[in-house]
């Protein structure tokens, strides 16, 4: 326990708390009045409390006045900035502590009973010896501040489909952005006292408890932190950071490592996954949901808009990060987006690489660690050809365009975020809060390989497809020192966020196939092949409608392929090129199936299952066998 926790007065039970920021007059209620008849819940609150001992407790009701007042009280506690009304309406701007900046995977832990369950995939800590260091963490660790009760619903809130939690959080900035990203306060509590669904419980603190009188800061978090997920208890415990996936619990300790554990056990699939509907000329709408990892564009395919050359065909968006997939009454595979908001990467997004964020963010958006205008707008590297004069950078300085030049500084923080609405974006799905799901017709797995992998080619089947997501790959970028072109094995996309060991998660893949009528057809696209001068042989972005199109046609059974030891590839004249100069001899060299690279490669995957061996399903050595004989 900490010195000032240790020292403190008495916690009062949750009915004698007062919000001391006002009370009933400003919130036109009395916040610390349970808004949940439930019982469970409310004792679960009361000894939360006594462990973490907040000076106050506020049951989120999660209307527009309370974010406008927590927004508020965020402006005068210097948390937050409010953006120029005329430039970014309804916007708000935040930075970070800068040792607080991303996820931190090596103090995430998956607290399975048995180390073999977690996997060598996850980081694995006993149980009991967990929550004992826990208890001891939070044990006084809300002193000084609030405690918002904040009840979620991941999908919308009262459908079969949604899983709900509560999070009892110390930090407003979680409030207002879990209030972005999923579906918070009254209609969520109703659920909740209806009792017919396990809350997952989730515990957060940004771990700095404040003694009598003394000064907060704008940003605060403790160095010290923890990510911790109990699977068999449907637990998670979040201490010491106030930033994204950290502490905005629904998004990947829910709605992925959790959510992989209640998957699995009730047949259904939670994935790193956007999904978006293409839509023909003739109005024919498919779904594709598709995995990459990090950094691979995911939100601009989500968002795309289809190149010169194939007007009438549109791209709708549904998600662009978490899937939820389950087989309907008919044995289709249909997918939900749990979220309700995107926690976009600013770097990067522009009006050219995807107009749609940015119409999504114009609004109503909270940025963390961009870089702040003079003129109170926010700004980010690659967000206009031409930086600002000056700006103030996200660690809080002074920055111009020489200032940069000369120290390499960047205006805004790699992993600066945007939190926005996903209601806002202007290809939103009109299904994507339908809770039946939208039907999926392909999936699609890729990564950022320089060699070896084509533009893109068909899975022979659904075994085959699994092994393909397996043993997906991308190459770290220069951004990783020393570690430049390897190829770090990321099966599915899922590795830093599937709750339990990577074999058993092969295998429910595998499984999956046997409550399914009609399997998705599976695919691997590769954006980013080079040619022998270290050129991107693919222009990316808008083109990759011409891969998505040729993707559907083959999902519907109606485009031309031909088979490789790989699988289907599309010849020259299946892509169409309309409105695009793109000639046989370069597509030739896209696609070129280099059997040498091949045989290397299947040689890594042997790498990856390595670790993996005693839990590999059989498909999957199978299909290895497979295809080193086709190679
Ligand atoms: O917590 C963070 O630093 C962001 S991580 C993130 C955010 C949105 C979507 N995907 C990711 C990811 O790491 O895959
Ligand atoms: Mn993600």
């Amino acid at each position: 326990m900490s010195e000032a926790a240790r020292h403190a007065p008495p916690m009062p039970s949750s009915l004698e708390v007062v919000d001391r920021n006002g009370g009933r007059s400003l919130w036109g209620r009395d916040p610390s009045q349970p808004l949940s008849i439930n019982t469970h819940l409310v004792r679960w609150v009361e000894k939360m409390a006594r462990l973490t001992r907040p000076a106050a407790i506020h049951w989120v009701d999660g209307s527009q006045q309370e974010y406008d007042i927590l927004c508020r009280q965020m402006v005068e506690k210097g948390t937050f900035i409010k953006l120029s009304e005329d430039l970014w309406p309804g916007c708000f701007y935040a930075r970070s502590d800068p040792g607080d900046v991303a996820r931190v995977e090596n103090r995430t832990f998956i607290c399975s009973h048995s180390r073999a369950m977690a996997g060598p995939n996850n980081n694995w800590e006993d149980p009991y010896k967990m929550r004992r260091e826990l208890k001891e963490l939070f044990a006084g660790s809300m002193q000084g501040r609030t405690m918002y009760v904040l009840p979620f619903s991941m999908g919308p809130t009262g459908t079969p489909v949604s899983q709900i939690g509560v999070e009892l959080t110390d930090s407003p900035y979680v409030v207002v952005n879990m209030r972005i990203m999923t579906r918070i306060g009254l209609p969520v509590f109703k659920e909740i006292d209806k009792d017919t669904k396990r809350v997952v419980p989730c515990m957060h603190t940004v771990g700095v408890p404040l003694a009598p009188g003394q000064k907060d800061v704008s940003w605060p978090c403790n160095p010290t932190k923890y990510i911790v997920h109990f699977p068999e208890t449907r637990e998670i415990w979040s201490y010491g950071s106030g930033y994204g996936g950290n502490a905005l619990l629904g998004k990947k300790c829910f709605a992925l490592r959790i959510a992989s554990n209640l998957a699995r056990d009730n047949g259904w699939m939670a994935e790193h996954m956007l999904i978006l509907g293409v839509e023909s000329p003739s109005g024919e709408k498919t779904y594709v949901a598709a995995a990459f990892p990090s950094a691979c564009g995911k939100t601009n395919l989500a968002m795309l808009v289809p190149p010169d050359g194939l007007e009438g065909w549109k791209v709708w968006t549904v998600g662009d990060d978490i899937a939820w997939l389950r087989p309907d009454s008919n044995g289709r595979l249909r997918a939900i987006n749990p979220e309700a908001g995107f926690f976009g990467v600013a770097a990067g997004t522009s009006e050219k690489t995807n107009p749609n964020a940015m119409a999504t963010l114009a609004r109503n958006t909270v940025f963390t660690n961009t870089a702040l205008t003079p003129e109170g707008g926010v700004w980010w590297e690659g967000m206009t050809d031409e930086p600002p004069a000056e700006c103030i950078d996200w660690r809080g300085e002074r920055w111009t365009p020489e200032i940069a030049k000369r120290t390499g500084a960047t205006a805004s923080h790699p992993n600066a975020r945007f939190t926005a609405p996903a209601s806002q974006c202007p290809t939103i799905d009109p299904a994507w809060e339908d809770p039946e799901g939208v039907p999926i017709s392909a999936i699609v797995f890729g990564g950022r390989r320089a060699t070896t992998m084509p533009l893109v080619y068909q899975a022979f089947n659904w075994s085959s497809g699994v092994y393909v997501g397996a043993t997906m790959g991308s190459e770290t970028t220069a951004a990783a020192a020393g570690a430049v072109g390897k190829v770090r094995r990321d099966p599915m996309a899922m590795l830093p966020f599937c709750g339990y060991h990577m074999g058993d998660y092969f295998r429910h893949w595998i499984l999956m196939q046997r409550s399914l009528s009609e399997t998705p057809r599976i695919f691997h696209v590769n954006w980013f092949r080079k040619d022998e001068n270290g050129q991107f042989l693919w222009p990316g972005f808008r083109e990759n409608m011409r891969v998505l199109k040729w993707i559907v046609d083959r999902a519907r059974g109606r485009a031309v392929g031909k088979e490789t030891p790989i699988g289907w590839m599309p010849h020259y004249e299946d892509i169409e090129w309309k409105g695009l100069d793109f000639s046989k001899e370069r597509f030739d060299k896209l696609q070129a199936f280099d059997r040498s690279a091949w045989r290397a490669e299947v040689m890594e995957h042997e790498e990856l299952f390595f670790d993996l061996h005693d839990r590999l399903p059989s498909e999957i050595i199978y299909e290895r066998e497979l295809l080193i004989c086709r190679l």
